[in-house]
């Protein structure tokens, strides 16, 4: 009997694998030779994917698929798998919340410093030997500054934590009021008008696309700080190049980007900006957490099991 195929799309623990190949065959689909071909022969026998928030399910397998019936997104956040589309075939979709909101909310909080202390800079003016002809041109502190938080989700609740423990005044904007004791603000102009920093936490997709616009990122202003580990998607990222560049935005520590990894030059030449290369679940516990649930969810899926983490 032929065996079920579970499709790989992005990259994935090897040791995690290895446990679904009790119920699966298991196809990297980036390592095909020939995808077409893949898909036209055994394109019938694929009924489980791995993917993520950024990739979803590439265009080509969209219509060649008809028995993939679940997709784990290895990441919370599945702004590219359009959930409408597997709902209405009958396929199911799971994500990883929880495991990794505190990672993310450390990062958050490590951009956040770093661009308030010009962390980057000041590690090459060590390395570089500027500090023997002079001291560190002194920075802002990030303590007892009004941190604005888009998105008071699971990570945005756990900025919140951390922010809090560095005497910051907290401010968030949502789609709702919370039963929280931060300041509420509806909208997310009023919130950087508000705010030193602006630490976006939001989910990607058509509901939040280029929700922290130009207008919010004036509103931030010369002495404002910019923090996106949520998706580039968020933030208009030619706005804020140019709000950057002209100095209307003070700086940005940035972990996700509009088409990364490719990030463009007017941001890697900006001396205003902390860049990391979207790592903020990048911790191995954490990586192996997410792992973990992506391997529970396939498995209960192939013994009919109710699914961990469903989305849909
Ligand atoms: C991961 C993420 O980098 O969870 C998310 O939404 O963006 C990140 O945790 C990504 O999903 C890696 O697969």
């Amino acid at each position: 009997m032929t065996r079920p195929i579970l499709l790989v799309v992005t990259p994935f623990a090897p040791d995690a694998l290895s446990v679904l190949r009790d119920d699966f065959d298991v196809v990297d689909w980036r390592t095909l030779a020939d995808p077409v071909d893949f898909l036209a022969r055994q394109g019938g026998h694929v009924t489980a994917m791995i993917t993520n928030g950024m990739a979803g399910v590439p265009a080509a397998c969209r219509d060649a698929l008809p028995n993939l019936a679940v997709i784990a997104c290895n990441g919370v956040g599945y702004d590219a798998i359009v959930v409408p589309w597997a709902t209405a075939r009958g396929i199911r979709v799971t994500n990883t919340p929880d495991v990794l909101s505190a990672d993310v909310a450390d990062v958050a909080l490590m951009l956040a410093l770093a661009a308030f202390r010009r962390l980057p800079q000041a590690d090459r003016f060590v390395r570089e030997g500027q500090w023997l002809t002079g001291p560190f041109p002194l920075a802002r502190r990030f303590w007892g500054s009004r941190v604005g938080i888009v998105g008071l989700g699971r990570i945005g609740r756990l900025i919140a934590r951390r922010a809090h423990a560095f005497d910051t005044e907290i401010g968030y904007n949502g789609r709702s009021r919370q039963d929280v004791p931060y300041a509420y603000f509806a909208d997310v102009r009023a919130l950087a008008e508000w705010a030193d920093v602006l630490i976006v936490a939001t989910p990607g997709g058509h509901g939040t696309h280029k929700l922290v616009g130009r207008d919010a990122l004036q509103a931030l202003g010369p002495d404002g700080v910019l923090v996106n580990v949520a998706r580039g998607s968020v933030v208009d990222q030619a706005a804020m190049i140019d709000a950057l560049r002209d100095g209307s935005l003070g700086a940005a520590g940035l972990d996700v980007f509009e088409d990364e990894p490719d990030v463009p030059a007017a941001l890697r030449e900006c001396e205003r900006v902390v860049l990391t290369p979207h790592i903020a679940s990048a911790t191995m516990q954490t990586r192996h957490a997410m792992a973990q649930l992506v391997v529970d969810n396939l498995s209960r899926h192939a013994r009919g099991l109710p699914l961990a983490t469903p989305v849909n």
